[in-house]
């Protein structure tokens, strides 16, 4: 049984809609205060098996980065016992991860990339007002606690109809997870085992992951946050330069993700759009692409299809890489029909979260996104969000000749983020209380 009592609420549980979101990243410049904070904000974080607030309509979330461990003084031996690719941080995999040019850590944001980002808090809430408020109130706690600053902030949103700022409707697949009572979104996707997500259970392999001491890591779970900028501007003129009739832009936009921009998947409605199946939870997730083997439908190049290959014919498996997803847009959407850039920053705070930042984030962003041998595609890489560095190309299988888009520019650039871990409640409890 997963023991929901110790799991972060923020881990499992769905976020309200709609809601506004915060992440708040701190420095410990000093052990005991680090130990305080965390203390005080493990008074605050829920369970999700109890996710009603201390803070009422505001729910807060709490990670550490491998510094943030170290600043508390944590032993190196329990160190070395987490994941490498954590221990390394994001800024050190770039090479990897894709973030060449302008994505390299060196443009980054500051002080995304540095070893200064310890704690990260995310606050969620249903309106801005009431978010403020609970803000309010934590900075009272931080503000007057020498020996921890606060650092970097950014605000998010849902944007309407659950929409990112490409127009596409998001947040719709989920996997389920054995023992977290929270159903998946695709009925014909098996529950993963829930070490996938949380550490001290068995997962896919049949491995379990643990930490030393192995309080710390049980229950907890890793989370990857990336700043990414949207070229919205870019891509809606490529759309339009590419097409002959709005008929056609919204068509290629389609074959580019494998959904239309309402959410509605191209394997259940390849020819038109269809509105009421794209807002439809029970159906707008409900298929595989084992029909599909030739991409006719929904290409093997795009988005969902290369993020969750599903049962379609490829090399390896991809339960193994599965994910849980929180992307949140941030920034003022660029208004209907403007096709210059207007230099206002944009884009998805996406978070990944799950027990394998290798073999599940990392995988999918090198082997999935960045690449199109798994599916026979060569060097072809997501026309999404595929870290092109160059005029990249997408095909879309078609009878009785493919088309070929050449071309594609950069679409999103990363702004910087960071490998963390959001530990289980008792953990939390252990790293404010501990000797040493
Ligand atoms: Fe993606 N988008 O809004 O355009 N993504 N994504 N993603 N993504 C998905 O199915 C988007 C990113 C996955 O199970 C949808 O919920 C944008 C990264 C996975 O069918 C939309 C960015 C990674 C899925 C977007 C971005 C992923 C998925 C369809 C960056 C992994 C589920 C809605 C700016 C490393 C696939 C939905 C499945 C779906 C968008 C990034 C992964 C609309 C804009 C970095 C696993």
């Amino acid at each position: 049984m997963l023991e929901l009592d110790d799991i972060q609420s923020g881990v499992l549980r769905p976020r309200p809609a709609p809601y506004v979101a915060t992440y708040i990243a701190l420095r410990i410049d000093d052990r005991m205060a680090g130990r305080e904070l965390i203390g005080r904000v493990a008074n605050v974080v829920t369970s999700a098996a109890h996710p009603e607030s201390p803070l009422a309509d505001t729910w807060v979330s709490c990670a550490l980065t491998y510094h943030g461990l170290k600043a508390l003084g944590v032993p190196q031996l329990s160190l070395d016992s987490f994941s490498w690719e954590f221990r390394q941080g994001m800024a050190a995999r770039w090479k990897d991860l894709g973030d060449t040019g302008e994505s390299h850590p060196e443009n980054w944001e500051a002080p995304l990339g540095s070893n200064d980002i310890h704690v990260v808090i995310v606050a969620v809430s249903p309106n801005e007002v009431r978010l403020e408020a609970a803000l309010d109130r934590a900075r009272k706690t931080y503000q007057t606690m020498t020996g921890i600053k606060a650092i970097w902030r950014q605000d998010c949103h849902a944007l309407p109809n659950e929409k990112e700022p490409f127009g596409f409707r998001d947040g719709i697949s989920h996997p389920a997870i054995e023992g977290s009572g929270i159903p998946g979104t695709n009925p014909q996707e098996q529950p993963l085992k829930a070490g996938e997500f949380v550490l001290g259970y068995p997962d896919e392999l049949g491995g379990i992951q643990r930490t030393d001491p192995e309080l710390l890591g049980r229950n907890g779970t890793y989370v990857v946050f990336r700043k990414l900028h949207q070229r919205v501007a870019e891509f809606r003129k490529y759309l339009k330069s590419n097409s002959r009739d709005q008929n056609e832009e919204e068509l290629l936009a389609a074959k580019m993700m494998g959904r239309w921009r309402s959410g509605a998947p191209l394997a259940l409605c390849p020819f038109h759009d269809d509105p009421a199946l794209g807002i439809d939870s029970e159906r707008n997730n409900d298929f595989m692409f084992q029909d599909d083997p030739n991409g006719y439908k929904t290409p093997g190049g795009s988005h969902i299809r290369r993020t969750n290959p599903r049962d379609a014919e490829i090399a390896g498996v991809a339960r193994i890489h599965r994910m849980i997803r929180r992307g949140t847009a941030y920034g003022p959407l660029l208004p209907e029909g403007v096709l210059e850039d207007d230099g206002v920053d944009r884009g998805l705070m996406f978070a990944f979260v799950g027990a394998n930042i290798g073999r599940q984030f990392e995988f999918v962003q090198s082997e999935w996104i960045n690449d199109g041998v798994f599916f026979g595609a060569g060097e072809d890489k997501d026309p999404i969000i595929g870290s092109n560095g160059g005029p990249a190309s997408f095909t879309v299988p078609r009878k009785p000749v493919r088309r070929r888009c050449v071309g594609l520019p950069q679409f999103v650039v990363t702004r910087g983020g960071e490998y963390c871990f959001m530990p289980g409640l008792r953990a939390l409890r252990w790293l404010a209380e501990f000797e040493g």
